[in-house]
């Protein structure tokens, strides 16, 4: 079965990473957003894409998800010494990605050919390619006006109220070489359980059409998500938390849904929405869960 799935940060790196373990290589193509991108201590920083790659290539900090495993913070610790920034946390690993990918861009490279040398140089074999390779920038308006991404989600820990989202430089781009092939050449596209506002529907504005069956697994749970700000973003614009809310978000391109088992009660309210469920254990706390949920979301589009 060939899959094309669409992700975002930790939890949909879970899934990416769990699916990754049972199709070979040519049978998944991971589309990652970049909108959570930016230059910072001059280094060209791409959260999602790093996630992506380090859970692939077993290089991810477990307990954060995001950052390599095994990190120290020399370098980091030394910027703040001098007076500079630190509120975003770089490793010294971590880094060396950061220098060599603006070394690369610098050059004239694409986006999406370093993701590719990288996963080569980190042993990762299934495709990861950025939704697009020209820049995009998720602005987030809030009740303190419009914050780039990370300065929301990480210096403010995604305090303010949100209003809604812009992401910039969406018109304009262009789904990368080979997004559009391998979304065409699926029997089905997974939307992993991502934050729907600020991970996916980057995603989807820069694919536009997906004429293949799509089945998004929903990242909250009894009202809430394991990591991150998704919920709190549904109550702030006003709607009810919960892994119905994520069904209607997604509803104009659904065709099969996953709820967690906390969810059961919500399963034929999704069905009105004349979406297939699945109903199971979606929580990912090991590559055991995390395999056993992709085994379950494949065997379910083979049932669709
Ligand atoms: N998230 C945090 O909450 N605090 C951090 O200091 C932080 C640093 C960081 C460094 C590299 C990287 O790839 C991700 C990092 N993240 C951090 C996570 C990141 O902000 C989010 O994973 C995505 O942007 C949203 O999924």
């Amino acid at each position: 079965m060939k899959i094309t799935a669409l992700a975002g940060g930790v939890g949909g790196a879970k899934l990416a990473h769990g699916l990754a373990q049972i199709l070979a290589p040519e049978e998944l193509t991971i589309i990652v957003n970049t909108g959570d991108d930016f230059e910072h201590l001059g280094l060209y920083i791409c959260p999602d894409l790093d996630t992506v790659c380090y859970t692939l290539g077993g290089l991810a900090n477990p307990e954060t998800g995001w950052g390599r495993i095994n990190e120290t913070w020399n370098t980091i610790a030394n910027v703040e010494r001098l007076g500079g920034p630190a509120w975003f946390r770089l490793g010294d690993q971590d880094i060396a990605t950061h220098l060599e990918r603006t070394r690369r861009l610098r050059e004239g490279q694409s986006l999406s050919q370093i993701t590719r040398d990288f996963c080569k140089a980190w042993g990762i074999q299934h495709t990861i390619l950025p939704m697009s390779d020209s820049p995009v920038r998720t602005r987030v308006d809030t009740d303190e006006g419009e914050l780039a991404f990370q300065e929301y989600f990480v210096h403010r820990q995604c305090a303010p109220k949100v209003k809604g989202f812009r992401f910039d430089g969406v018109e304009g781009a262009e789904s990368v070489v080979g997004a559009k092939e391998a979304i065409e050449q699926a029997d089905a596209v997974i939307i992993c359980p991502s934050n729907p506002w600020v991970s996916v529907d980057p995603i989807l504005q820069v694919i536009k059409k997906i004429n293949k069956p799509v089945v998004a697994v929903s990242p909250i749970i009894g009202g809430k998500t394991v990591k991150g700000p998704a919920a709190k973003m549904f109550d702030e614009l006003g709607i009810e938390p919960s892994a119905l809310a994520v069904a209607k978000h997604y509803r104009n391109i659904l065709t099969g849904f996953v709820l967690d088992n906390a969810d059961s009660l919500l399963e034929d309210d999704v069905k009105n929405l004349n979406v297939q469920t699945l109903v199971t254990d979606t929580l990912m706390n090991h590559l055991t869960d995390r395999t056993r949920l992709a085994e379950d979301v494949l065997h379910f589009i083979g049932s669709l």
